[in-house]
């Protein structure tokens, strides 16, 4: 059995407010391709989009990575925190206050899991547009575990201003 063969499909937020969010972005992308155990398969387009959670700060571009790996959940996880860090990232913003870059692992397969570190599927995806919308632009017919469709998440969910900001310029 070749190692591939136990390759999984995950899906990764990236945003950020400060600084410049665009590049920190597109690096995020290059860094996680660089990895040995993981290759970026599709990357949505870039949003702007209102914050949420603390407002009175910039607004956020966002983007979703759909990835293909070996590591497991929390390898992975801690790979992503990783990449943060190299990039510059320091760790002493509010919860949901401003920063640099951000990589959150949304979904691992069809897994559904909560360990002290890491809730599978991300706890609050399914209320975040800026996570829905360019999830939805890559992967339009994905059902999550659990088996609710992207597509009625999308529309319950609340009107939250979620704008195209072009195209990220990556290739695999
Ligand atoms: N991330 C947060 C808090 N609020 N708002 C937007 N629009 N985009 C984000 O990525 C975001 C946010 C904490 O991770
Ligand atoms: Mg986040
Ligand atoms: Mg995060």
């Amino acid at each position: 059995m070749s190692a591939r063969s136990a390759s999984v499909q995950a899906w990764v937020g990236l945003g950020g407010n400060l600084n410049d969010p665009k590049s920190a972005i597109c690096s995020a992308l290059f860094c996680l391709n660089q990895e040995p155990d993981i290759d970026v398969e599709a990357v949505s387009s870039l949003y702007r989009t209102a914050p949420i959670g603390i407002t009175d700060q910039p607004d956020f571009l966002n983007a979703v990575a759909r990835i293909v790996t070996v590591l497991d959940p929390e390898t992975l996880l801690r790979t992503l925190l990783g990449i943060e860090s190299a990039l510059g990232r320091v760790r002493s913003e509010a919860q949901f206050g401003p920063r640099t870059i951000d990589l959150d692992l949304l979904l691992y397969g069809e897994v559904a899991m909560t360990t002290s570190s890491l809730t599978l599927p991300h706890p609050r995806m399914h209320l975040r547009r800026f996570v829905l919308e360019p999830l939805f632009e890559i992967e339009g017919d994905l059902t999550l575990p659990g088996g609710v469709q992207l597509a009625h998440l999308l529309e319950r969910s609340q009107c939250q201003e979620v704008m195209p900001e072009g195209v990220i310029e990556f290739s695999s």
